[in-house]
């Protein structure tokens, strides 16, 4: 059964509430290319776990760097640069709040969620993982977050292990509990699936992970548009998201590390911006979290990040996750009463996602005649192919929700499902 307004309390959605009034309406006021058509149709926009549409604020903080304060950053001493430079920084800081992180030290800005867990595999795993050592990861994770680790496990000799899961959709916390007696080195799991919208229990998990001695990473990508993350209170080791997914821009990301491991870290890339001296002899590093930042980074994207994070802080979240729950709840309903249509996960506490199959139509084909209709949905694997496997299926239809969401674009989504069935059944 897919979420109710309220029904996931504590630890897992910090920061819900109950229900409150919420003007979507002025909401999607915010989002420029809401009112696009495609095909003549009015758009209707269900892939925001893919990338989530982008306010106006988001668009106009972006062009005013660029007609403003363009420069390099951290190397000259030109005003452009100097406010470049705050720009960039005060991005930081955003980033920092938003995650509640201890200091702005311990956020590196990153490309996004890929580059962040590369980072992490390739810096803390490379360096420390030894022949035989356990890489825990879950059965529900984007490719992101196994492939960077089957990298470096290749690269040090340590080996992969994954938790299992259960029918709908939920990791199987006793198999879990049972792999962390192994005492893996390192435990990386998504905070929600982007193929189910399964919200993992992590602050458990982390405490369970840390007590067995092992390092977490949790995957922030799909919690970071709908939950509130406090990377304190759920004293993870490293949390990765991408902007793109929160209403900021593409090639934009955060990897928050706790400050002790960022320090002990190698660099991962060479570059400038990263060194504190040079000479062929020997290279001294930057201090962190410059170190882990080599090259001109995505200045405009972090300035886009920032007006997003705002953006989000000027919403009140409780009211805006209670609104996207109704959403889901009213989707979930409406899918479920469609013949022929069946969920795949169903996990009890989920946000933001809903993925299904309809029998006797492939989900591409479903996914083509939905845009004919103006309806955007995702089809395929979502990047999660061990979770298709899982459920013996090649794909499903996901549809994807954001704030900007309502229940006319799930009836739209229905009739265009009917259609669907008209043609292929
Ligand atoms: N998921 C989706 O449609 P990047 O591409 O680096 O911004 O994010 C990768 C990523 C990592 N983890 C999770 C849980 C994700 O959902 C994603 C991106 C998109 O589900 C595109 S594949």
């Amino acid at each position: 059964m897919a979420t109710g307004i309220g029904s996931v309390a504590g630890p897992l959605r910090q920061g819900a509430g109950g229900p409150a009034a919420f003007d979507v309406a002025k909401i999607r006021a915010d989002f420029p290319i809401l009112t696009e058509r495609v095909h003549g149709q009015p758009l209707v926009y269900l892939d925001s776990a893919n990338t989530s549409q982008k306010p106006e604020v988001v668009l106009k903080a972006m062009d005013d760097y660029y007609r403003h304060a363009n420069a390099n950053i951290h190397r000259a001493t030109h005003l452009l640069s100097e406010r470049a430079t705050a720009l960039y920084e005060g991005g930081r800081g955003k980033a920092a709040a938003f995650l509640n992180a201890p200091d702005p030290r311990t956020i590196v800005l990153t490309k996004g969620t890929t580059d962040g867990i590369n980072l992490v595999a390739q810096s803390y795993g490379r360096s420390t993982l030894k022949p035989g050592d356990e890489i825990l990861l879950s059965w529900l994770e984007h490719h992101s977050n196994i492939v960077p680790w089957q990298m470096v496990a290749e690269q040090t000799g340590a080996v992969i292990k994954v938790i299992p899961i259960n029918e709908a959709g939920e990791l199987d916390l006793e198999a879990y509990g049972a792999l962390l007696s192994a005492r893996p080195k390192i435990v990386a799991v998504g905070h929600v699936s982007n193929a189910l919208g399964t919200i993992n229990p992590i602050k458990t998990m982390i405490a369970q992970a840390h007590a067995a001695g092992a390092v977490v990473l949790v995957d922030g990508a799909q919690a970071a548009p709908h939950l509130v993350i406090d990377v304190q209170a759920l004293d993870c080791d490293f949390y990765v998201l991408s902007s793109h997914k929160m209403f900021g821009p593409t090639g934009t990301g955060v990897l928050y590390g706790r400050a002790a491991l960022l320090e002990a870290m190698p660099p991962y890339q060479g570059g400038g911006d990263m060194i504190a001296s040079v000479t062929f002899e020997k290279t001294q590093y930057n201090q962190v979290p410059y170190k882990f930042e080599a090259g001109t980074p995505n200045m405009a994207g972090v300035v886009g990040l920032g007006a997003a994070i705002d953006y989000l802080a000027g919403l009140d979240r409780d009211a805006a996750l209670a609104h996207e729950d109704a959403v889901l709840d009213y989707l979930t309903a409406q899918v479920r009463q469609l013949p022929g249509a069946r969920l795949v996960g169903e996990a009890r506490h989920k946000t933001g996602v809903l993925s299904f199959v309809l029998e006797g139509v492939h989900p591409h084909d479903a996914g083509t005649i939905l845009d004919q209709q103006g309806v955007a949905v995702r089809t395929g694997q979502h990047c999660a192919q061990p979770v298709m496997d899982r459920f013996c299926i090649p794909a499903t239809i996901r549809a994807s929700l954001g704030i900007y969401n309502t229940r006319e674009d799930i009836d739209a989504l229905i009739r265009g499902l009917h259609k669907v069935r008209e043609l292929f059944v």
